[in-house]
């Protein structure tokens, strides 16, 4: 059987976050992705102009008819907008046979506020029980573990409190950390730190996205978490190191394969 990776996020039209940036992943993995739309923006790399976010009813058809059709065999969440559909989504997650990977959309990279803090509070006490890992930037982690996050000693509290939440696991991406790049892997106790040298870059749109489509699809295809989380972590080096040309503003990473 083919493996299939589900993703339940927002559209970005310019292609470089959101469901675009992981159905893409999900096809440089070897995945077949499938999507379900929670919510649509206008943006391009310039920035966010709006969104409209889509009734939960909508939603969870979609889910529904993927799920009965086209069963994954691991699915992520990306923003998923308001309480509600927040609420519907963990509802219908409890009963998932398969991982769920959260991406607590809640906070861009650059600290803009994306959800209010009603769906704050749903995500973190409805959706995050249903996690196999949760991957907050330092933004959320900060949120989620009710604490200041700047450095790794105060990296690796934050990533036992969030755990706390029920997520087993918990993944702490701060890869753009100076003097050194550090994402946390908290696996029920247990903490692998992942250290690597910044790369220079301005053009990360979609990063966050990525990166946690990429553990997913490497769940997808039978790796175990530590394994899918440390090949992720290179394939977004990569993705970092060679992004730039598209649009006039904070470019995507580079998703296309390498060319023949
Ligand atoms: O990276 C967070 C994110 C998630 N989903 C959508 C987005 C963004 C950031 O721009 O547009 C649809």
């Amino acid at each position: 059987m083919k493996p299939v990776a589900l993703t339940i996020a927002g559209s970005d039209p310019s292609g470089g976050a959101g469901l675009q940036a992981d159905l893409k992943t999900f096809q440089r993995h070897g995945v077949y992705g499938t999507s379900v739309v929670t919510l649509l923006t206008v943006q391009n790399t310039q920035g966010v102009e709006d969104v409209r976010v889509l009734d939960s009813e909508f939603v969870l058809a979609q889910l529904e008819a993927v799920l009965g059709d086209v069963p994954p065999a691991a699915a992520k969440t990306g923003a998923l907008g308001g309480r509600e559909l927040i609420q519907s989504v963990a509802k219908r997650a409890a009963e998932f046979e398969f991982p769920l990977v959260v991406d607590p959309v809640m906070i861009s990279k650059h600290g803009h506020r994306l959800i209010d803090q009603d769906a704050e509070a749903a995500l973190r006490e409805e959706l995050l029980p249903q996690a196999h890992l949760v991957t907050p930037n330092l933004h959320e982690a900060s949120v989620l573990a009710g604490m200041e996050v700047g450095d790794g000693s105060s990296v690796e509290k934050a990533a036992e409190r969030i755990g706390r939440w029920g997520c087993r696991n918990v993944l702490i991406k701060a890869g753009h950390l100076k003097p050194q790049g550090l994402d946390l892997l908290w696996m029920d106790g247990i903490a692998i730190r992942l250290v690597n040298e910044p790369i220079e870059c301005r053009h990360t749109h979609g990063s966050g996205c990525a990166f946690s489509a990429a553990v997913t699809a490497n769940l997808a295809l039978g790796c175990d978490l530590v394994e899918a989380v440390r090949s992720a972590k290179k394939f977004i080096a990569e993705a970092i190191r060679t992004a730039g040309g598209i649009g006039s503003g904070v470019g995507p990473i580079n998703l296309l394969p390498e060319r023949r």
